[in-house]
């Protein structure tokens, strides 16, 4: 069904996920539908005092969910795992009509959120410490990993799921509640994931109430959450503007901040780079989800020697890509979240036309639905830009599908570019030769978190630490050992002997 209006489709969408109609309906915050532009729905907000109510309750189940053992605790997501794969179609559906993504990136997004669950179920079973050898006879020294306490989520309307389930599955298996404030701009993909959540707890039977809360609303709601003294923990991805904000104030009461905010990824293509590779996986990465990741690739960086072959080849993958709405079977790219980002999308290639950038493409595209309707949604065909040189809105993220290209000729050259913008999240490199390809990713080489050989700097899988440098903000989130932000540790240290040594060979001899 691709008929223009979203609202029908999305009432009876909501209906089977669960989502009450309270939550939805006489609400504050409109919800739109990027594909249309229309109001689908009316959601509550909450208050700064119901943020306080949220956390206090948080702080409560608190209490019992960390005496629950943690293979318990992973039940709990193995079985909301379950649940999302039977509610596969209908929330990537929802992120489809929410956000905007095509198809298989909304199904891809929902997968994302299942494999996260698996490697928190696995996970629950392995929240290992080490034994560390003590320098004190018969002793022994030991961490002992512990639930953190409420973590507090805020998250992004460009992965208006997934990245909540990465904080989400970790934390409960972890021992702590979540409170999660959504994006304003996805605030039904949020009210969703939550009845699914609400189903698996209804099956799990014993689990305290309260173990997950949303609080919907704008920046005053995300502020109360990062205030709160119950909260240790908060997990923001969004902009650096709004991690500047998050940042400073749980340092200032010495909270934990795992900040996950802008990027500016480069690529590096090299003269001996595979080009058949190298053009769809730049395609993917700079026109995937319109240009909204934080991981999109924002500039590419061409050795002279194969410019001239790979321009006309991006040229054409820009000019052909399909866009419109992403309902429609082999549409690539859907709509902008809104007319603001098309704003900023105009305002970036304005700028680098005065910087000297030359465009191909970038132009509002008129899309219309399955049945021939018109869509008021804000569609763009994706830019590429020639630059001269890297300047102007090169070094800055405009959450939009442009691609800005500029030549090198040596690798060091290549490297220094790469690194000179204040984004340190994702990057890549093209070559066939194993010695750039290793410079790239030593500790010389790519300053982000994410460096990666002969594919893109987006679409990473779960398994990985997810994360960057410098403005992306340091934190790391999903797999490897991220779950560590998640719980406090305790260093123990247990004398089995009958004398009382005395670490560093202190002696305090009393009579
Ligand atoms: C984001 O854009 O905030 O690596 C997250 C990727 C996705 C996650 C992106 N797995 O592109």
């Amino acid at each position: 069904m691709t008929n223009a209006s979203a609202v029908h489709e999305l009432a009876a969408l909501l209906d089977r996920l669960g989502v009450p109609l309270a939550a939805r309906q006489g609400g504050t915050l409109a919800a739109r539908s990027p594909i249309t532009g229309e109001v689908v729905a009316t959601v509550r907000e909450a208050s700064p005092d119901d943020v306080e109510a949220a956390v206090a309750r948080a702080h409560v189940a608190f209490a019992a969910w960390r005496l629950v053992p943690a293979p318990r605790r992973g039940e709990l997501v193995r079985l909301f795992g379950e649940e999302l794969r039977a509610a596969k179609a209908d929330l990537a559906r929802l992120v489809t009509l929410e956000a905007g993504k095509i198809v298989s990136e909304g199904l891809g997004e929902v997968q994302e959120m299942i494999d996260i669950c698996d490697f928190a179920v696995g996970l629950s079973r392995q929240l290992c410490g080490l034994t560390i050898a003590t320098e004190r006879a018969s002793h022994r020294m030991m961490e002992t990993w512990h639930p953190l306490g409420v973590v507090g989520i805020i998250s992004a309307f460009n992965f208006p799921v997934a990245v909540w389930a990465w904080n989400a599955a970790l934390a409960l298996v972890c021992g702590d509640p979540c409170v999660w404030k959504p994006s304003e701009k996805t605030p039904l993909c949020a009210l969703a994931t939550q009845a699914l959540l609400e189903r698996a707890l209804a099956r799990f039977g014993d689990a305290p109430p309260h173990l997950s809360q949303v609080v919907q609303g704008g920046a005053a709601v995300g502020a109360a959450l990062v205030n709160h003294p119950l909260v240790p923990l908060v997990s923001a991805t969004g902009s650096t503007a709004m991690g500047r904000k998050v940042g400073p104030a749980l340092a200032a009461r010495f909270a934990r901040a795992l900040l996950e905010l802008g990027g500016n990824n480069a690529a590096i293509v090299a003269p001996s780079a595979d080009l058949e590779l190298a053009v769809r996986a730049i395609a993917f990465s700079a026109m995937g989800t319109a240009g909204q990741r934080c991981t999109t690739l924002r500039r590419l960086l061409v050795h002279d020697d194969i410019y001239d072959a790979l321009l006309p080849r991006l040229a054409r993958a820009v000019a052909t890509v399909p866009v419109g709405d992403p309902r429609r079977e082999g549409t690539l790219v859907g709509p902008l979240i809104d007319e603001a980002a098309s704003e900023a999308m105009t305002r970036a290639l304005a700028a680098a036309v005065a910087a000297g950038g030359q465009v191909v493409g970038g132009e509002a595209v008129a899309a219309v639905a399955q049945d021939g309707a018109a869509l008021g949604g804000w569609y763009r065909r994706p830019a590429l830009v020639e630059m001269p040189a890297q300047r102007g809105p090169m070094l800055h993220e405009t959450f939009a599908p442009i691609l800005y290209v500029t030549r090198y000729r040596a690798l060091e050259e290549a490297l220094a570019l790469q690194n000179a913008v204040a984004q340190g999240l994702s990057s890549s490199i093209f070559t066939s030769d194993l010695r750039e390809a290793e410079r790239f990713m030593a500790a010389d080489g790519s300053d982000c978190g994410i460096a990666n050989v002969n594919l893109g700097p987006s679409g990473a899988e779960i398994g990985g630490a997810f994360g960057g440098e410098k403005e992306t903000g340091g934190g790391r989130e999903s797999g490897s050992d991220s779950w560590k932000a998640y719980m406090r540790r305790a260093t123990n240290t247990i004398n089995y002997g009958k004398s009382l040594p005395l670490a560093q060979g202190v002696r305090f001899d009393v009579e």
